[in-house]
């Protein structure tokens, strides 16, 4: 019996690591157009993989619904882009990335996690 509920526990944890940081990780999005729109919530950035045009403007649109202080900012690594995120009103962020490469775009502790691919 016990192993059983071992067992139960273990696929539990799977299912758990799975959907947070395997599944759910990885909504991805083109910028279509100028503007494209992230929700910050729960815990990912959905959509949390952009991919965007080296030298073409973009606006992302921060919509953070999450009023835990860990979504609070957004930080680009490697683009010199940071921003405070208010909870409820929609934040643009437009810029014109000119390098390309990826780019990861964290809040401050790094638990909320998306990447920014510029080809
Ligand atoms: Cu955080």
């Amino acid at each position: 019996m016990e192993i059983i509920i071992n067992l139960i526990g273990l696929f539990l944890i799977a299912f758990i690591v799975w959907w947070f940081w395997i599944f759910k990780n990885r909504s991805e999005a083109r910028v279509e157009g100028s503007v494209l729109e992230i929700v910050v919530d729960s815990g990912v950035y959905e959509p949390s993989v952009i991919h965007a045009k080296a030298g073409e403007e973009l606006t992302l649109r921060f919509i953070r619904k999450d009023s835990n202080p860990c979504s609070e900012k957004v930080l680009f690594d490697g683009l010199d882009i940071s921003a405070d995120l208010p909870v409820g009103t929609p934040l643009d962020l437009t810029f014109t990335p000119e390098k390309k490469g990826e780019f990861d775009f964290t809040c401050q502790m790094a638990m909320y996690r998306g990447k920014l691919i510029v080809e």
